[in-house]
């Protein structure tokens, strides 16, 4: 066998094993979550209180499909700050990304504060199904009735 064939079955050879690894590797659940990443994500709408200075989200009642990917767009136009708090609702999704400003940030969020007329993007999966509540922990606002429920149903 010549040198130069010896070198073409080489590196056929480690090719193929780079590759059969990369399949094996490669766990289904991490496969999935990139297939499922991928998919155009669901535009829904929050609006954080309102410029007459009601104390309420609108809507208040927010419904979600386990599986499927959202853009939550969250948006403030009041002149004060409010928190978009649903700590149970965050432990049962998947967060891929919050886009706020000029920074997107990666990883679980449980809980936004959105400033005076700001906005910020969430984008999710939801996993869990259930039931969860939302509310602004700013003082005095939940008393008020800023609160609202998240539902994953499915
Ligand atoms: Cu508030």
């Amino acid at each position: 066998m010549n040198i130069q064939l010896r070198r073409v079955i080489l590196h056929v050879a480690v090719i193929v094993t780079v590759v059969i690894s990369g399949i094996l590797t490669q766990p289904n659940g991490a496969l999935a979550a990139s297939n499922l990443a991928k998919q155009p994500a669901m535009d829904v709408n929050v609006t954080l209180g309102n410029e007459a200075g009601d104390l309420q989200f609108f809507p208040a009642h927010l419904q979600f499909e386990p599986g499927r990917r959202y853009n939550l767009h969250l948006n403030n136009p009041s002149n004060q700050k409010h928190y978009f708090t649903a700590k149970d609702f965050a432990d049962g999704i998947w967060s891929q990304k919050v886009d706020a400003g000029n920074v997107e940030i990666k990883g679980a969020i449980h809980e936004l504060e959105l400033r005076s007329h700001t906005q910020a993007d969430w984008v999710f999966i939801p996993l869990r199904s259930g039931t969860y509540s939302l509310r602004c922990t700013v003082p005095g606002h939940t008393e008020a009735g800023m609160v609202g429920t998240i539902e994953i149903a499915g």
